[in-house]
């Protein structure tokens, strides 16, 4: 990995290498077991972190809600003022942190400095939101009375992010909750801890040299046991949870019973229809990039194809050959489009997609395949698979989270299509490809496309951070990122002001004493 500069990379962002010990960050206690993170890339070590035991975190905790009773109080632009210095941060370390991404999640080198990007334009976006934390004005049915609304901070926020986007979700979320005046707890994917401590050094400098206290951004690290401490604990005001649909439902139902607040952002099972007037050229970038991009471990990754009979040879032709030019390899060399699983567990779940829709009676159109040799000693590496089916398999109506992409075949008008785009649990992204008005209006109307997200004339994944980023159904319903996101991370207060010498209740109600 050393050709690719990454010794220095790690030694910038604080991270220790495997002889000197086990990384750190600032507010980071950890006295529990070792945790090793082990790069899909080489299988190499790459360093040694320490779970966080209940103790750690009950100190962890107690330097939040320390850190929320002073930096509520600071006003929301100069919060804003602490998000951009954050961003400033982000670009200097944009080349360490992508290669780190790179290395430790196992997406491409471009894929890595696009996710720190990311993080860099929620700052922005976020600076910007400091000064528009509106609430609305209304009219009082009172004489001589003001009515109107206000956001509060809203208290620590947890947030529990996957693997595969390491750094920029944590961004997300948390740029927008500092400006909202909240303090957050991080916990990253025990499969990329050493990407939290690298961006908890990074704030941690913000926050240093702002004289803040430190509790303000907060990292434990560990599995789920380590999360279930935040689900339960009812000092947690919010919990922003990504990951599995298996994952989400127990959250929800943990916060529920404490009637916490939860944001949700789940599986997705995205798929892209192509109908007969569609661009044979678009629709291939779209679809290839949203299928082998990340290696398919995007919540938007395209899982299904959705073709009109029509065009389907054509399409089918197009792609087919489209992947044949595929080259899977180190994804920091940038020669190479596809890049490692994050792990072998991963990789076992792609060969068991890839068995079961034969046993379901699909047709396999691009074999899949494990890689092995040189280069691919990490046993993470696989070809990108296409497979003809139908949408009621049960593969098919499942997420793998791997670059397997599914054929559909449609015929009629678009309205078939749509009911098969639907026809699946969640409800994150989806897309059309076509030229036709009528189709793409329709698409996009309330009898359209049931996703959280829906594109037309570009693919399903690759979402800019300005608008809400999430889903429905089985996705969470969860909003992040752009929009009105923000409001999630406060506590809103309706406050009606009597400036008369009057006490006239509402509803004309009378009572005279
Ligand atoms: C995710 O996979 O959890 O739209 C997030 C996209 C990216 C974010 C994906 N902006 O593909």
């Amino acid at each position: 990995a050393d050709q690719f500069g990454m010794k220095e990379a790690l030694a910038q962002l604080g991270i220790k290498s495997i002889n000197e010990g086990t990384s750190t960050g600032v507010n980071y206690f950890s006295n529990g077991e070792n945790l090793e993170s082990f790069s899909p890339v080489d299988g190499q070590l790459i360093a040694t972190v320490k779970i966080s035991t209940a103790a750690d975190y009950e100190k962890v905790l107690q330097t939040a809600a320390e850190a929320f009773k002073t930096f509520r109080l600071m006003p929301a632009p100069q919060r804003g003022e602490i998000v951009r210095q954050f961003g400033e941060k982000l670009r200097k370390n944009k080349e360490a942190l992508g290669k780190l991404v790179s290395y430790e999640m196992g997406k491409s080198l471009q894929e890595g400095y696009g996710e720190v990007q990311e993080m860099i334009d929620i700052c922005d976006f976020a600076v910007g939101l400091s000064r528009q934390l509106h609430g609305l004005t209304m009219h009082s049915e009172r004489p001589e009375h003001r009515m109107y609304e206000q956001y509060h901070p809203l208290g620590v926020v947890g947030i529990i992010s996957a693997f595969n986007f390491p750094v920029a979700v944590w961004a997300w979320n948390t740029a927008l909750a500092w400006i909202c005046g909240d303090v957050c707890v991080w916990k990253p994917s025990e499969k990329t801890p050493l990407c939290g401590i690298a961006c908890q050094n990074i704030i941690a400098e913000v926050i240093k040299e702002n004289n803040l206290p430190e509790g303000i951004s907060c990292l434990i690290n560990g599995d789920y046991k380590v999360g279930e401490m935040m689900t339960n604990d009812k000092r947690v005001a919010l919990i922003s949870a990504t990951g599995s649909t298996r994952m989400g439902k127990i959250v929800a139902q943990t916060v529920a019973g404490r009637l916490g607040r939860s944001l949700l952002e789940l599986g997705g099972n995205n798929a892209i229809i192509v109908t007969p007037d569609a661009d044979i050229k678009m629709t291939v970038i779209g679809a290839v990039f949203g299928a082998v991009g990340t290696a398919g471990q995007r919540c938007t990754s395209t899982r299904r194809l959705i073709i009109h009979e029509s065009i389907y040879d054509t399409v089918k032709e197009a792609i087919v050959s489209a992947y044949k030019q595929l080259r899977i390899g180190n994804p920091l060399d940038e020669n190479n489009h596809v890049g490692p699983l994050i792990d072998t567990h991963a990789v076992e779940m792609y060969t068991k997609a890839l068995e079961k829709v034969v046993a379901e009676g699909g047709k396999i159109l691009v074999e899949g395949g494990v890689l092995s040799g040189e280069g691919y000693e990490s046993g993470c590496y696989v070809k990108p698979a296409i497979a003809e089916a139908d949408n009621d398999f049960k593969i098919v109506q499942h997420e793998t989270f791997a670059p397997v992409l599914y054929f559909l075949k449609y015929s009629g008008t678009v309205e078939n299509a749509i009911a098969i785009q639907n026809g699946v649990a969640q409800g994150l992204s989806s897309a059309i490809m076509t030229n036709n008005l009528r189709e793409a209006e329709l698409f996009l109307s309330a009898v359209g496309s049931d996703c959280g997200i829906a594109n037309v004339n570009i693919g399903t994944s690759g979402a800019e951070i300005g608008g809400a980023f999430g889903g429905e159904k089985e996705t969470g319903g969860g909003r992040e990122s752009g929009s009105d996101a923000w409001k999630v991370y406060m506590r809103r207060q309706t406050n009606t002001i009597n400036y008369g010498t009057q006490l006239p209740l509402a509803q004309g109600i009378k009572f005279d004493l």
